[in-house]
């Protein structure tokens, strides 16, 4: 079955993964048009040997279209998803605009893709990148031992704030090595040789809102609001591969053995079961262009007895973002 595909967010450093990722992927679309804002019509876009014309996303460019793919933002989302809807496309949206309305299933296909069958707005969200790898690697360990608690520490790279952070991260080493000061116009400050926390504060809280995406849609994805999860994130100055220390807690114990061959044979998971040694554990070099997600660094806790602690890396453009999404559309089509 073939059908017409539309990328809206064509231009930015998602949306050019998608493309990137249907074209390698072969997915079985008879056109696939390139949508972004109007300051990028007439821009050509590099698809499958050649080139395809970018075009301002508007309602009407959805007619026809089977598969919207969204990743321009969530007010894009909140204005052109349900256009796109209405004209009987499938929305599969990776901002945060729809992750949590309670009519729009949150999927990730290797823990719930059952999920995208309900989705009586039309739409799909695709999660947060670090929510999308830390479920990856925890759902068989969920499935054997149902989680009660998750600490998670993550290692975030700037591409995943968009093209711009990524550039700017380029721009501040460019300028520290020769003496200058970095810019900060994207960032809130340097990241270069530095870490920052850049996330918005969520009202009411002591948390950023990226902190709390990764509690509130673990357990909408886990369909169980018992589930606690303690998040602090963190951005790094790596370009792409986002890096996760997380410690598990269970409603029974587990412990590393249990963990390991479990993790062994999960989809999506590559295992990275050697002892510790320096250098020697899943990185986001290893990660970046790569469809899996790593896991290593695999261990009893020292201190809770029948909990685990692990480390977790992915391409956060990828797995992340935009092959989550095309999954979805595969799973989808059957
Ligand atoms: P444009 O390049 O025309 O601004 P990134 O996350 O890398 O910053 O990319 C954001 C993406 O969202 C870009 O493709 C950008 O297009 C797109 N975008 C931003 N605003 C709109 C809009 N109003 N309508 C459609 N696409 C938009
Ligand atoms: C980051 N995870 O690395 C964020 C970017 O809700 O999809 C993605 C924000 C989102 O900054």
């Amino acid at each position: 079955m073939s059908c017409v595909v539309a990328v809206v967010g064509a231009t930015g450093v998602v949306g050019r993964e998608m493309l990137r990722t249907l074209e390698a992927r072969r997915f079985p679309a008879s056109r696939v048009l390139a949508l972004a804002s109007p300051r990028s019509a007439g821009r050509r876009l590099p698809f499958a040997g050649g080139e395809i014309e970018v075009q301002t996303a508007s309602p009407e460019a959805f007619a026809g279209v089977s598969y919207a793919l969204f990743s321009a933002g969530a007010t894009t989302a909140r204005e052109l998803g349900p256009a796109a809807a209405a004209h009987g496309a499938v929305v599969i949206d990776n901002s945060s605009a729809w992750r949590m309305d309670p009519d729009v299933p949150l999927v990730v296909p290797e823990v719930n893709m059952h999920a995208a069958a309900k989705r009586p707005r039309g739409i799909i969200a695709n999660p947060n990148c670090s929510t999308i790898q830390m479920l990856v690697a925890l759902k068989p360990l969920h499935d054997a031992a149902r989680i009660r608690h998750i600490v998670v520490s993550t290692y975030q790279a700037a591409s995943g704030k968009g093209h711009a952070a990524m550039e700017e991260l380029l721009a501040q080493n460019h300028a520290l090595a020769n003496g200058s000061p970095p810019p900060a116009a994207i960032l809130p400050g340097q990241l270069a040789l530095n870490v920052l926390m850049d996330w918005k504060a969520s009202p009411g809280s002591d948390y950023s809102e990226e902190e709390l995406k990764m509690v509130n849609e673990t357990r909408k994805i886990l369909s169980d609001d018992g589930i606690a999860v303690s998040p602090t994130t963190v951005r790094v100055p790596v370009v792409t591969g986002h890096s996760e220390a997380i410690h598990v807690q269970f409603h029974r114990p587990m412990d590393a053995v249990e963990a390991r061959r479990l993790l062994a044979s999960a989809p999506g998971v590559k295992l990275f079961d050697e002892p510790y040694a320096p250098g020697r554990h899943p990185q986001p070099i290893h990660a970046v262009g790569s469809d899996d997600v790593f896991v290593g660094r695999v261990r009893d806790d020292l201190g809770v007895p029948g909990a685990i602690n692990l480390f977790v890396v992915a391409d956060n453009l990828r797995k992340g973002a935009a092959l989550n999404a095309v999954q979805i559309a595969e799973g989808l089509m059957g």
